[in-house]
């Protein structure tokens, strides 16, 4: 057993880190007020390979394997959780769906776009009646012969009205329940495609959050992915891989709210000594590092899984699970540590605070990984 990084780990990760600090922080907290997009960070992310890292080379990605991603992730998400999930979602859900069950034309067409972040990619499962419940897909497309006749609502979309390639799961025959089901990329030009209201949210303030409507819209046919009924497999198949992303985002934020507790109680001063030499607060740094580590443990073996070519549903699954529950309990003990400033936008920790919550609700919540791991356990 080896826990050393390799030289190219330690490269990406520093250059990740360096990143963070000096394109996301400045204007980070603007951004989260003004719910702005951070259009000029995510064109540099484009420019040095964040955006498609795990992509073969020969089709504008990086070739770098999970555990580079998950440890560039935890470096973005310390500093900009609203960037991170850009990145997650364009690399996991998007990038690696369409390199892993596109045709070749699909992956020269889009692909080759989507990874050097020339554009953006989303993914949309949700519905307003289908989100837990991802077979009860409402959307439908119509086999027409030549193309698809697309029609319905998508909720909670990331990236939604950001996006140039949407990713859509919908129900091509509802007889057949999830294998009824169908993936297909819809381009955000096309007729009859709509970006709805945005998400005023309380946390990924930054992140472009939407309903999308589909009126009619017309998809090729060559635009669906895979064989026909393959969409529900094409969906669970990216979000294992997804929840990894989301778990090295949730790590991230915990590490980084870790990090400002930890240097805030360096320096604040209570009872005649910086509050680090009371034992309320070390005591409190000791829990957090602690559940910080275990936490970076499962998300390095689910990415280590998913490297081997080894089944990665339920360590995927226990990486988000406990990883979303730490940044929770860590961000919240963060904000404690700086007491009143905690409370104040400028000591940033309230946001990572708000912004651990959806990494306990999006890309599955904790009682769908919950379902994931007793299944795996129970099966056989
Ligand atoms: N990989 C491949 N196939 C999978 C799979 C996976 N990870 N998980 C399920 N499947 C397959 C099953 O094998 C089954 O296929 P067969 O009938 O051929 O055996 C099929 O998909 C249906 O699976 P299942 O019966 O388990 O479906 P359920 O309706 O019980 O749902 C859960 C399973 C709850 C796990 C699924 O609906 C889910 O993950 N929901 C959450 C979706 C989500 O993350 N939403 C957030 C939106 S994205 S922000």
């Amino acid at each position: 057993m080896d826990f050393s990084l390799s030289e190219e780990h330690l490269m990406i990760r520093d250059a990740a880190r360096d990143f963070a600090n000096n394109e996301l922080k400045p204007g980070v907290i603007e951004r989260d007020i003004k719910q702005e997009f951070p259009t000029e960070q995510v064109k540099k992310m484009g420019e040095l390979g964040f955006l498609g890292m795990m992509v073969d080379p020969k089709y504008g990605g990086g070739g770098m394997d999970t555990v580079s991603y998950v440890l560039a992730m935890e470096e973005l998400s310390k500093i900009d959780a609203s960037s991170s999930v850009i990145v997650s979602v364009n690399n996991s859900l998007v990038c690696w769906g369409l390199e892993t069950y596109g045709s070749e034309e699909q992956k020269q067409k889009y692909l080759t776009k989507l990874a050097t972040g020339e554009s953006i990619g989303a993914f949309c499962l949700s519905e307003p009646e289908a989100g837990s419940d991802a077979t009860s897909q409402r959307t439908t497309a119509i086999d027409k012969g030549d193309h698809y006749l697309l029609n319905g609502t998508k909720n909670w979309i990331t990236n939604g009205g950001s996006a140039d390639y949407y990713l859509v799961i919908a129900q091509t025959d509802k007889e057949k329940g999830h294998k009824g089901i169908n993936a297909f990329i819809v381009e955000k030009s096309w007729d009859g495609f709509e970006v709805g209201p945005k998400e005023d949210k309380l946390g990924i303030r930054g992140s472009d959050t939407h309903t999308l409507n589909f009126n009619d819209v017309k998809v090729p046919k060559e635009n669906r992915i895979g064989e026909d009924g393959f969409g529900f497999k094409f969906a669970m198949k990216t979000l294992s891989g997804g929840r990894i992303g989301i778990a090295a985002q949730a790590l991230g934020i915990a590490a980084g709210a870790y990090d400002l507790a930890r240097d805030y109680s360096k320096i604040r001063k209570a009872f005649g000594t910086e509050i680090c030499n009371h034992q309320a607060i070390a005591f409190k740094l000791a829990d957090m590092h602690t559940e910080i580590e275990a936490a970076r443990h499962l998300v390095m073996k689910a990415a280590w899984d998913k490297d081997q070519g080894n089944n990665y549903d339920m360590s995927g699954a226990m990486a988000k699970l406990y990883a979303s529950k730490v940044a929770m309990d860590v961000t919240v003990e963060a904000v404690q540590v700086h007491g009143g400033n905690g409370y104040v936008k400028e000591y940033h920790v309230e946001r990572l605070m708000r912004d651990a919550k959806i990494t306990q609700i999006y890309e599955g919540t904790s009682e769908i990984q919950k379902i994931v791991i007793s299944r795996g356990l129970l099966r056989d």
